[in-house]
């Protein structure tokens, strides 16, 4: 047995429950008063799911709560809502004005605490703004930012007026933001002259101008963070600061119909093409409202930390829409964690007193690298709630996260859910739920999840199967941006009748469920979602490579590595020069997340006799001759590659 497979016999039957004072104050507080709340949403999901939305505002009730069946539901028909108004107005109405909203700290240590009132007054303003450019209810808007408070403020405002947003992390590249430009139709840029990562500037405004070359757009508002030179063309540029702070603070929000679309937000799926996964209005806050709710087990004074990007489906699900539509002060930082020292979180903490921190396991992995002494330094006893989303968890990176981190009090919750699914599917609900190190545990309320074969039979405890929800819910993706067929196909197309993540999984004997990976050619890098066809494009897009194949291997700190295996073009030679060229272009063509760590050049790539490239081999390749360590515990690769044959992607 490897030594990773030794750590998880020992850890699987380890449970924690959480301090006895939690459950007491937790609002959801034993297992039993769970089970009893899941068997009431899984027998009655209409009148669940009714009682949830009733406690957000509606400017017309819905006539009917859930139509149709997979893949082509709607939720809330009739029902008009405002997102923004959920977030700002009715906390105010509740007496939340004062209450710090966002507390904000950027890499240079520059400090902002905004009310919901003044923030409130921010997004009007900038609603006003965008609504005097002449955006309009449905058009859609590129939000390409730093973690700076404007960013939830461009959101929200977009959500207030009804302009569908799709947030790019400021880490892709100029090329992936035109192309998320060009399939979005976005004709409104919301960007910043640059943001602060490591001390240095991160270029924004200049990738904008280099993807508007390829992907014109009709204006590009322009936050001023960096005081850095930018260049600009009259007419099209605007400063957020002549337009947002000119404008009136003052703005009615419309009542939008439930299903009008909220935002775009690519991710990566299998093929070489992100997907534009599209979310509507009222059901995706019912599910990000009621899971922060219900797994963070908020409470009035809590300070709640996700370090997420909002360029990811958790920064918009956490950062900022499920926080604040709970009236709950969501902590917003800038930079990277080990600027200016590798204690940069453990002090953020400490400072503002944060009592939940919600963060990946690639940083988990980080930090336990960097060593004790970092958070030991600091007085981490406001933290009540550790949280981790986006990879599977080793035991080992979960226990020091309980130890170091939430000094053994802290209950740890896994969060399993993607981009499509909206809001958290699968989590302990802390104090309720024991919890096991490397389980995301049990589904929340309202959540159907099985573990299933290919024909769709569950499978026997412990046995390996498709992680799938048979039953719709709230914030599930409605389509693929342009391309319904993809999404009834991608989502609905592999096991009969129900949705498809795209990850194996199985279920322990106590029906806790264990994550194990994708078993697509959906890669997981650091918390990151790529495709290898994205990265075999990019790579075959260079003018000296004739083929490329990319696969992943297991890696201590990134979960997975990219290994790219190249053939070059007749007449050019694979060299280190060459690595070091098509490293760069991929960071061009996609941004640095795709970098892969190593290239390996061939003469010819092995195939079947059907000409397919035989990943399986080069994967056992790239994984030889490395030690596996703990990270891939979870995921039993002989499992996944016999998930992944089932599937349909091996010879
Ligand atoms: C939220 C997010 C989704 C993919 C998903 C899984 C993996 C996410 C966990 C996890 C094991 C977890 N959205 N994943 N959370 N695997 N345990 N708690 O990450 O769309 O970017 O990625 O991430 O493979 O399918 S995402």
């Amino acid at each position: 047995m490897s030594e990773s497979g030794i750590e998880s016999v020992l850890t699987e039957n380890r449970s924690f429950e959480a301090p006895a004072a939690f459950a007491k104050a937790a609002r959801v507080k034993s297992l039993g008063e769970y089970e009893a709340l899941y068997r009431r949403a899984d027998e009655d999901p209409d009148g669940y799911w009714s009682e949830v939305a009733s406690e957000l505002h509606w400017h017309a009730p819905w006539s009917s709560l859930r139509s149709g069946v997979f893949p082509d539901c709607t939720w809330f028909d009739g029902g008009e809502t405002n997102l923004a108004f959920n977030c700002l107005d009715a906390q105010i109405a509740k007496g939340l004005g004062d209450k710090t909203a966002i507390l904000f700290e950027g890499e240079p240590g520059d400090q902002q605490s905004i009310s919901f009132s003044e923030l409130r007054a921010k997004v009007c303003q900038c609603a006003n703004a965008l609504l005097d450019l002449g955006v309009a209810k449905g058009d859609r808007v590129a939000i390409y930012m730093p973690m700076i408070p404007e960013a939830a403020i461009a959101m929200l405002a977009c959500a207030r007026i009804g302009a569908v947003h799709s947030v790019v992390f400021g880490g892709f590249s100029a090329g992936a933001l035109a192309d998320r430009i060009l399939d979005a139709g976005i004709e409104t840029v919301i960007t910043a002259d640059g943001g602060w990562r490591r001390g240095s500037v991160l270029e924004l405004k200049k990738n904008v101008d280099d993807a508007l070359v390829t992907a014109p757009v009709k204006r590009v508002l322009v936050v001023k963070r960096c005081a850095n030179p930018v260049s600009w063309q009259e007419g099209r540029d605007h400063w957020w600061h002549d337009r947002v702070d000119a404008a009136s603070s003052e703005h009615q929000a419309p009542a939008l119909e439930a299903e009008h679309p909220l935002f775009i937000l690519y991710t990566s799926g299998t093929t070489g093409k992100p997907k534009g996964i599209v979310h509507t209005t009222g059901g995706y806050m019912v599910g990000a409202y009621q899971s922060t709710k219900l797994v963070f087990d908020l409470k009035d004074d809590d300070i709640f930390w996700c370090t997420a990007d909002v360029g990811w489906i958790t920064g918009h699900s956490y950062v900022v829409y499920g926080a604040l539509l709970n009236g709950t002060t969501t902590l917003v930082y800038e930079g990277a964690p080990n600027h200016p020292q590798p204690d940069r979180f453990w002090e953020l903490i400490a400072k503002h007193k944060a009592t939940i921190l919600y963060t990946a396991p690639t940083a988990i992995r980080a930090f336990m690298r960097w060593g004790d002494e970092w958070p030991n330094k600091h007085d981490l006893s406001s933290l009540r709630l550790l949280g981790t989303v986006g990879e599977p968890i080793n035991p080992s990176a979960w226990m020091w996260y309980r130890e170091v981190i939430g000094g053994e009090r802290c209950p740890i919750v896994d969060t399993w859910w993607q981009t499509e699914t909206g809001s958290i599917m699968l989590s302990p609900l802390p104090g309720a739920i024991a919890t096991k190190p490397g389980s995301c545990t049990r589904p929340l309320p309202g959540v159907s999840a099985k573990i299933v074969d290919k024909q769709g039979v569950e499978c026997a405890a412990n046995v390996g199967g498709f992680l799938v929800i048979d039953k719709p819910w709230p914030s599930m993706l409605r389509t693929i941006n342009g391309d319904h067929d993809r999404f009834v196909q991608t989502y609905f197309g592999e096991i009969e009748g129900k949705y498809f993540a795209g990850d194996g999984a199985r279920r322990d004997p106590d029906g806790y469920f264990w994550v194990m990976g994708r078993v697509d050619d959906v890669i997981n890098v650091s918390g990151h979602r790529l495709s290898t066809m994205e990265v075999e494009s990019a790579l075959v897009s260079h003018p000296k490579v004739a083929e490329a194949a990319v696969v992943a291997k297991p890696d201590e700190l990134k979960g997975q590595a990219i290994v790219a295996f190249v053939t070059p073009m007749k007449g050019e030679k694979g060299s280190s020069a060459l690595s070091a060229e098509l490293r760069q272009h991929v960071v061009t063509q996609i941004g640095a997340l795709a970098r892969p760590e190593e290239i390996h050049f061939a003469d010819a790539l092995p195939k079947t006799r059907s000409g397919k490239i035989m990943r399986r081999l080069l994967r056992d390749l790239a994984s030889g001759n490395t030690t596996a360590g703990d990270v891939s515990t979870l995921e039993d690769a002989s499992i996944l590659t016999t998930l992944a044959a089932q599937y349909g992607d091996e010879e």
